[in-house]
């Protein structure tokens, strides 16, 4: 059976600079890998200097699309003073994919903070979304001139970000205390809201989203204390920061990599990190996003495989619940997958491998790995044979 996807579906991969660029010093996450906190990115994947050729890899790999993020501590080394060299930078990298035909959708915050920011307070600071939406405000409007992106996403993952740095303790700052967490929520959502404002006002056609890690929280329906639970663990996780940015966003990012039952339940199907593979999952999310009425792109969905047996499988199934959303009225207009290279996995470092090409850390090349190859096929022909 084929299905036939939208003519325009824009179908890509993704990446964030810290995780990929290399040589950057000056953020949150360098510095704790200096203190022997968190593992070390140094050169990562050297796409600081090989984005070309890694775009001509995504040329060939039959997308058309692709999601990178800016490095916020390259533009504002210092606070309030930017660096146009490395805007140069970024401007390049925009062009080197419009060259190949590839729309751009670009992150101006995963994960990473400037050091200056960071001894602030980051996103506790009260003052943060003033001085997030300024860092936004000087890159869209020096970035978005001449059609050359159209597509931005403000920040990465809000309560992931908040929940592994501020409850679980594992990333910088390392705390574990719940209300900082929330404040740090609060902030997030304040300054998603300042950032939308401002690049609305530079350019009202420009589309600003959010990239959401969504998680289907299940139960068995003979379980109604279950059910409860996990209704409102959705309704805070899932949906908190959606509601509240109600308004402010042109279309809703969704990353799925999560799927959790209450209660024990066995998984057959599960990643090299131990996170079970579960596709109906993102049919559950898509269609519970349907009532924000906004479109909506796939900007994460991957799994660590380092050996490549699964991925191929896991695209296929995942984007065949994605098109059943669709049928079932979801309007679903991209799919991005995590990631286009192996890349820095953060408190894992480089053990994890997300990508469809893979990454030699010692010689720098590339390697498309055979999955990537099959996602090239539903990529060039709009439709996937299953
Ligand atoms: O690598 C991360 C990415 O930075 C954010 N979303 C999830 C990915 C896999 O863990």
């Amino acid at each position: 059976m084929v299905k036939n996807f939208p003519g325009n579906f824009l179908w890509g991969s993704a990446t964030s600079s810290y995780q990929v660029e290399g040589g950057v010093e000056n953020n949150d996450w360098a510095e704790a890998g200096r203190q022997g906190k968190v593992p070390v990115a140094g050169r990562a994947c050297d796409h600081y200097n090989l984005y070309e050729k890694d775009f001509d890899v995504v040329k060939e790999l039959g997308q058309n699309a692709h999601r990178l993020s800016i490095e916020w501590s390259r533009i504002e080394p210092e606070e309030g003073k930017f660096d146009e060299k490395e805007i140069e930078h970024y401007r390049k990298v925009l062009q080197a994919l419009r060259d190949r035909g590839i729309e751009p959708f670009v992150t101006l915050w995963h994960f990473t903070l400037p050091n200056w920011f960071a001894k602030k307070g980051g996103f506790e600071n009260p003052k943060a979304p003033e001085i997030f939406a300024r860092y936004c405000g000087f890159v869209v409007r020096r970035l978005a001139e001449g059609d050359m992106a159209k597509f931005w996403i403000t920040i990465n993952e809000p309560m992931v970000y908040a929940s592994m740095g501020y409850l679980k303790g594992k990333w910088p700052p390392f705390s574990k205390n719940f209300f900082r967490f929330l404040k740090v929520i609060k902030t997030l959502i304040s300054s998603h809201l300042a950032s939308y404002n401002i690049i609305k006002k530079i350019n009202p056609e420009l589309q600003v989203g959010i990239a959401k890690n969504n998680i289907d929280f299940d139960s068995t329906r003979f379980n109604p204390l279950g059910r409860l639970v996990q209704v409102f663990r959705s309704i805070f996780w899932n949906h908190y920061f959606l509601k509240k940015a109600f308004g402010h966003q042109d279309f809703i990012g969704l990353n799925y990599y999560f799927h959790k039952h209450f209660g024990y339940k066995f998984y057959e199907q599960k990643s090299d990190m131990g996170w079970v593979i579960y596709p109906k999952a993102i049919f559950h999310l898509l269609k519970e996003l349907k009532k924000y009425n906004l479109p909506i792109y796939i900007t994460e969905n991957g799994l660590a495989d380092a050996k490549d047996t699964k991925r191929e499988k896991f695209i296929k199934d995942h984007l065949t619940w994605a098109y059943k959303a669709m049928e079932e009225g979801v309007d679903l207009r991209g799919y991005f997958y995590w990631s286009l290279l192996d890349n820095f996995e953060w408190a894992d470092g480089f053990g994890p491998r997300f990508g469809l090409v893979e990454v030699d850390y010692k010689t720098m090349e590339r390697k498309i790995r055979p999955s990537a190859w099959e996602y090239k096929k539903i990529c060039e022909t709009n439709s996937l044979e299953i």
